[in-house]
């Protein structure tokens, strides 16, 4: 297999904020209007009811179609545990107090107000996403096969997760933000904005990593799956973080490094797959948080990416929030 430094993130367009708040608006009124719709076709038959039970006048109707609303949403239970960030401000962007990797579009480092929401704890495995998928409400197309750049990538696509035996509790990956999207609304959830993301795994004080602000390898302990020695000693050509070694070459078991979970308790910010977000760049989609192929100046909680929505890549995938 080809595999050298693996694919690259894309250019960084110059960034036009703010774009946060204005791409969620674009995303969660679909959520909004689907629940609209689903209240009030619930509340149908009670409505027509109420009225028929009111009027003398009104015949009534020899037969009423029967009005249900789609039982889709699975059992709370069934969904990825999630931990709650409450409201408040925090540091977005690049702290140059602890941080000398910024890239332009990190900067400047401000305070953003974000209100209370949840996320997933974990990224979304594979074993999640195939319910989805049994309640005929997530596509399977594409999943095995990476996408960019207009063409298939079938050197990649050893690293897909989906129906590979043993990764159920892997990250699904090689997915589309719009397969993403239509994971979270099937939970009853949505994609992170780009804030409330990079609040989830930094905390309010603007720390370099979701631990801390010391870098890979001077941890002690293993803190995300990034490109390591393990990456190393499979594909020797690999650029990795010399030294450090998180067992995986590819994806990791979501949750796999309890040392480095954020202040909030969100595994996994850093590394493992970078993560579809709510927000747009232009025409592009934000992901973050670095993979399994990143080294440390593109795995920190600052950093940021976008790609075209339509991207299927091995070292993408997502959690939702609510
Ligand atoms: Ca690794
Ligand atoms: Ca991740």
């Amino acid at each position: 297999m080809q595999w050298t430094s693996g694919p690259e993130m894309p250019e960084h367009p110059s960034p036009s904020p703010p774009k946060g708040l204005r791409a969620s608006r674009k995303v969660l009124p679909i959520a909004g209007i689907a629940a609209v719709l689903i209240a009030l076709a619930s509340a149908m038959p009670v409505i027509v009811r109420s009225i028929l039970g009111g009027s003398k006048v009104m015949a009534a109707p020899a037969e009423l179609p029967p009005i249900s609303a789609p039982d889709t949403k699975p059992a709370e239970d069934t969904l990825p545990e999630m931990v709650a960030v409450p409201a408040g401000s925090f540091f977005m962007g690049c702290n140059e107090q602890v941080d000398t990797e910024c890239d332009s579009d990190e900067r400047p480092g401000r305070r953003v107000d974000v209100g209370a929401f949840r996320i997933d704890r974990t990224e979304v495995t594979v074993a999640r996403y195939s319910a989805c998928v049994a309640a005929g409400s997530c596509g399977t197309e594409g999943l095995t096969m990476p996408y960019w750049n207009r063409s298939e990538q079938p050197t990649e696509a050893a690293f897909c997760n989906w129906g590979h035996k043993g990764r159920e509790e892997h990250p699904i990956n090689c997915l589309t933000w719009a397969q993403a999207q239509a994971y979270c609304a099937w939970a009853g959830r949505r994609l992170p904005t780009e804030a409330e993301w990079e609040k989830a795994a930094r905390g309010t004080n603007g720390l370099k990593y979701p631990w801390g602000n010391k870098t890979y390898g001077t941890v002690g302990k293993a803190v995300a799956n990034v490109a390591d020695e393990t990456l190393r000693r499979k594909f020797p050509d690999s650029h990795v973080v010399d030294g450090y070694d998180d067992g995986w070459e590819g994806t990791a078991p979501v949750g796999s490094y309890p040392a480095g979970v954020s202040p909030y308790g969100a595994a996994d910010m850093m590394g493992n797959v970078y993560e579809w977000l709510a927000d747009v760049r232009g025409d592009l989609q934000e992901v973050r948080g670095g993979s399994w192929h990143d080294l440390p100046e593109t795995a920190r909680a600052s950093y940021r990416g976008a790609l075209d929505p339509g991207t299927r890549r091995a070292d993408i995938g997502f959690r939702c929030a609510q």
